[in-house]
C-alpha cells in the first residue's frame, strides 16, 4: 500500500509541476495579448481625441476644453480624461479621473521627450493603463493628453486561467490517482504476491495451484515456475535416493538427511509424537512485535530432524509471552515458522501448577535427588500436587491428538514427566511410548529418600523403551525397581516385567550435531577476547548454566589452587567463565550465582594485578556463534560437573577444534566422560586435580593434544546426534 502511495504521490507532484508551468506561460500569454490590444486601441483612441482637445488648449479656453473633457469622457470605456498645460498643472479633468496615479511625472516626462508615454498603474479603480499624448501648436509642445482606459478585465482574465486549470489540474490528478492505484494493484502488486507465493509453494515441493498462475504481464514466468518445480522435485528425488544409499553405507556419516531417510523406512510411517516441557519455538512479544526464538540444547536439534522426517506432533508447554497469539484456538502452530514441517501444539499451565510442578517438584526435588552435588532434595506435597495434576493434562491433551491414530510412536523428555508414560499406555495400549531420561538416576539408595518413588517408577515403568545417557544410569534403574517394587528383571534383555507388560531400559549417549548445520565459518575473532579485557597468552574456558551441578564454584578453587602452586602463569593464563542463569526463581539458584561471583571477586582480589584479571565471569546466554569462537580461542576447556547426565558443552568444544588441538579437562562424573577417553579425567571435589589438569593441558605437546583431540573427534562424529535419535527410534519402532 505505502508503494502505491508512494508512486501515486510522485505522479501527481509531476503532473501539477507540468500543469503550473503550462498556466504560467499561458496566463503571460494571454496578458501580454491583452496589455498590446489595450495600449493600441488607447493609442488610437488618444489621437481621435487629442484633435478635439487642441483647438480648445490653443484659444486657452479652460471652460471649452472642460466640456470638451466631460463630453468625451462620457463614453464608458474610458476611465479618466485629463488635459494638462505645458508646465504639467491640470487645465481640465474627467469627474472621473482615477486617483493616487503618478500621472504628473508621466506628463512632464512624455512634454520634455515631445513623445507619446504609456503605463499600466494602480489607482483607485484598480489597474489601469494611462497613456500621454502631447498635444501641439505650431511645432509647439502646448500641453498634454492624459487618457486612462481600465485594465481591470486583464486581471481577471489571468485569474479565470488559473483558476480554469486548478479546476481541470485537480480533475486530472483524481483521475490519474485512481488509475494508478488500480494499474499497480491489479496489474504489478496482485500478481506479484501471486507469484511469491507461487515460488514459495514450489520450494516447499508443493503443488502451485492454478489460481496461483499469473496472468497478462508476468504470464511468462508461470512457465519457468512450471521447471523450478520440477527440477526441485526432480533434485529432492536425487538426494532422497542418494540418502537412501547412503544408508547402506554403515561408515557413512550419520546427518540430518540421513535421519529423515532413516526414519521413513524404520518408522514405516507410524505418525511420531515428541512431549516435552520445553518447546521448541517459544514466541515472545518484544517491543510491541512477536518474535521467536530457538532455546538452546542439543535436544532440541536431535528431535527437530526426528519431526522434519516424521513430520509428526510435538506437545510442550507454551511459556512464551506471545505464545498464546502466535497458536491457533487449540494451541496448534506449524513450524519452523519460516519453512512448517510439523506441528507444535501447545499446553497452557496455570502458574501456579508451573511453580509446583517446574519450579519445585523437577527442579527443587528430583533435579537434586538425581544429581549426587549434595544439595538437599525439597519434597513438598503440594508440588507433587501440582506435579501429578500437569502431567495429568499433558496426558489428557496427547491423549487427545492421537484419538483415531493407530499405533502411533510417542517420544517423552526427561524428568518432569515421569507419569505420563503409563497414563498414556492405560488408555491406548497400542501406543508405543519411550521416555528418555536427560539426567542421571541415581543409586537405589539415594533414591529410596523420595516420598513418591513409587508412584514415579510406577509412571516411567509404562514406556515400552526407557532411555538413559549410560549404562551406569541403566543399572542404578534397574536396581532402584529391584528394590522398590514387585517386578521381574530380566538382566540379559535389560527389561522390567510388571503385569504382563516389558520396559526395555537402554542406554543412548546424546551427542551433538556433528558436522554441525552449515554456518559460514569465519574464524576466530580475537576482538572478542580484548573485549573481555583477555590479553594473556593462554585461555581456559567454562560454559554452563549457573547451576551448582556444573562445579563451577570447585572449578574456581582450581583455578585458584593452580596459580597458587604455579605462579609463573600469573598473568599468563586468564580463565573465563560463561554462565547462562537459569531457574531464576528457585532460591537455590540465586544464592549460587551469588557465590560464583563472591568467589571470582576474591580470587581476583588475591591474584589480580593492574592489567590482568584471573578470572573473567560472563553472566549472560551466549549465542551459538559467540560460543564456537570461544572455543575456538581456548586452549584448555573445563567441564567439571560434580554429577552430569552426559554434558553438551564438552562435546560441543571438542567439534568446534577442526585444527585437532586443545585440551578438554572433563569431569569423571559426567556421562560424558564414558565417550570422551581423550579428556583428562578429574574428580571435580579436588581443587588439587583440577589445577594439576590445566597445568598438564597448558604445558600439553602439540603432538599429545593431537592424539587425544583426534580420537575425541572421531567418537563425536561416529555417534552425533542423529546416530542418537535413529538409535531411539528404531530401537522403539522395533519394540512391536
Ligand atoms: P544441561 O544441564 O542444560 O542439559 P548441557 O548438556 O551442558 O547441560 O547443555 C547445555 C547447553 O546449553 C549446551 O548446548 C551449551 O552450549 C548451552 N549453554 C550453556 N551455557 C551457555 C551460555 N552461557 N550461553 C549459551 N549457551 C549456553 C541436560 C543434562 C545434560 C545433558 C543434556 C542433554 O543436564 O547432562 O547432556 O540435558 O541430554
Amino acid at each position: 500500500m505505502r508503494q502505491i502511495l508512494g508512486i501515486s504521490a510522485g505522479v501527481v507532484a509531476t503532473v501539477s509541476l507540468i500543469i503550473a508551468g503550462f498556466t504560467f506561460n499561458q496566463a503571460n500569454q494571454e496578458q501580454l495579448a491583452l496589455s498590446s490590444d489595450l495600449q493600441y486601441r488607447t493609442r488610437v483612441l488618444a489621437d481621435s481625441l487629442k484633435d478635439s482637445v487642441e483647438p480648445s488648449l490653443a484659444s486657452r479656453s479652460t471652460s471649452t476644453t472642460q466640456r470638451i473633457v466631460d463630453r468625451l469622457s462620457a463614453n464608458e470605456r474610458i476611465a479618466g480624461l485629463g488635459v494638462f498645460d505645458s508646465s504639467g498643472e491640470a487645465v481640465a479633468i474627467s469627474k472621473s479621473f482615477p486617483t493616487g496615479l503618478e500621472r504628473r511625472t508621466l506628463v512632464e516626462n512624455a512634454m520634455d521627450q515631445d513623445t507619446s508615454l504609456g503605463a499600466f498603474m494602480q489607482s483607485s479603480a484598480g489597474n489601469v493603463y494611462v497613456f500621454i499624448d502631447v498635444l501641439h501648436q505650431d511645432d509647439h509642445v502646448v500641453g498634454a493628453l492624459a487618457l486612462v482606459q481600465s485594465a481591470s478585465y486583464i486581471d481577471a482574465a489571468i485569474a479565470r486561467i488559473w483558476t480554469d486549470n486548478a479546476l481541470r489540474l485537480i480533475l486530472q490528478l483524481f483521475l490519474f490517482g485512481a488509475a494508478i492505484f488500480v494499474l499497480v494493484k491489479w496489474v504489478f502488486l496482485q500478481p506479484i504476491q501471486q507469484l511469491s507465493e507461487a515460488m514459495r509453494l514450489a520450494r516447499r515441493g508443493e503443488p502451485v495451484p492454478e489460481k496461483n498462475h499469473v496472468s497478462g504481464l508476468f504470464n511468462p514466468l508461470n512457465t519457468e515456475i512450471s521447471k523450478i518445480t520440477a527440477s526441485l522435485r526432480q533434485a529432492r528425488a536425487v538426494a532422497s535416493e542418494e540418502a537412501r544409499m547412503r544408508l547402506e553405507q554403515i561408515d557413512s556419516p550419520w546427518t540430518a538427511e540421513r535421519l529423515k531417510e532413516f526414519i521413513k523406512t524404520s518408522a514405516r510411517g507410524r505418525p511420531i509424537f515428541v512431549v516435552s516441557n520445553r518447546e521448541p519455538y517459544v514466541h515472545d512479544m518484544i517491543n510491541g512485535e512477536i518474535k521467536y526464538r530457538v532455546p538452546a540444547g542439543g535436544a532440541v536439534t536431535a528431535l527437530e530432524s526426528v519431526m522434519h522426517a516424521a513430520q509428526g506432533t510435538w506437545l510442550a508447554h507454551g511459556s512464551g509471552t506471545a505464545d498464546k497469539e502466535a497458536a491457533d484456538k487449540d494451541g496448534k502452530i506449524r513450524v519452523p515458522p519460516d519453512e512448517p514441517q510439523y506441528t507444535l501444539k501447545r499446553l497452557w499451565l496455570q502458574k501456579e501448577d508451573v511453580d509446583g510442578y517446574y519450579n519445585g517438584f523437577s527442579n527443587e526435588a528430583l533435579w537434586p535427588l538425581c544429581h549426587m552435588a549434595h544439595v538437599r532434595p525439597l519434597f513438598r506435597k503440594e508440588d507433587w500436587t501440582a506435579y501429578r495434576k500437569v502431567n495429568g493434562e499433558f496426558a489428557k491433551s496427547l491423549l487427545s491428538e492421537i484419538r483415531g491414530v493407530e499405533r502411533p510412536l510417542i517420544l517423552v523428555q526427561d524428568y518432569h514427566l515421569a507419569l505420563l508414560p503409563a497414563l498414556v499406555k492405560s488408555s491406548r495400549p497400542d501406543a508405543k511410548v519411550a521416555i528418555f531420561w536427560h539426567i542421571p538416576w541415581p543409586s537405589a539408595e539415594s533414591f529410596s529418600i523420595c516420598p513418591w518413588r513409587k508412584e514415579i517408577l510406577q509412571g516411567m515403568l509404562g514406556a515400552d523403551l526407557i532411555g538413559f545417557h549410560t549404562q551406569q544410569y541403566c543399572n542404578n534403574f534397574l536396581d532402584t525397581v529391584g528394590s522398590e517394587l514387585e517386578s521381574r528383571i530380566d538382566y540379559e534383555r535389560f527389561s522390567i516385567f510388571q503385569a504382563g507388560h516389558e520396559a526395555q531400559v537402554k542406554p543412548f549417549p546424546i551427542s551433538i550435531a556433528f558436522p554441525g548445520t552449515a554456518e559460514p565459518k569465519t574464524g576466530a575473532n580475537k576482538n572478542v577476547l580484548e573485549n573481555l579485557g583477555i590479553r594473556s597468552p593462554y585461555l581456559a574456558l567454562g560454559v554452563d548454566r549457573l547451576d551448582y551441578t556444573k562445579g563451577i564454584l570447585e572449578r574456581l578453587r582450581g583455578v585458584e589452587f593452580f596459580f597458587d602452586k604455579h605462579p609463573t602463569y600469573r598473568e599468563k593464563l586468564t580463565f573465563l567463565q560463561i554462565s547462562s542463569p537459569t531457574r531464576e526463581s528457585v532460591a537455590k539458584y540465586k544464592e549460587y550465582s551469588k557465590e560464583v561471583s563472591a568467589e571470582a571477586e576474591r580470587i581476583n582480589q588475591k591474584f589480580g594485578t593492574r592489567s590482568w584479571r584471573p578470572v573473567v565471569l560472563e553472566k549472560r546466554t551466549y549465542s551459538h556463534r559467540e560460543l564456537l569462537e570461544l572455543y575456538e580461542l581456548a586452549h584448555a576447556c573445563l567441564v567439571t560437573s560434580l554429577h552430569d547426565g552426559m554434558n553438551l558443552v564438552a562435546k560441543e568444544y571438542v567439534a568446534a577444534r577442526t585444527k585437532e588441538d586443545g585440551v578438554l579437562i572433563l569431569s569423571m562424573f559426567a556421562g560424558a566422560s564414558r565417550d570422551l577417553r581423550g579428556a583428562l579425567l578429574v574428580n571435580p571435589y579436588s581443587a588439587e586435580e583440577t589445577a594439576d589438569a590445566l597445568y598438564s593441558a597448558i604445558t600439553m605437546s602439540k603432538s599429545e593434544q593431537h592424539r587425544r583431540m583426534k580420537s575425541m573427534r572421531d567418537s563425536v562424529q561416529d555417534y552425533n546426534i542423529y546416530r542418537w535419535a535413529a538409535e531411539l527410534i528404531k530401537t522403539l519402532a522395533t519394540l512391536g
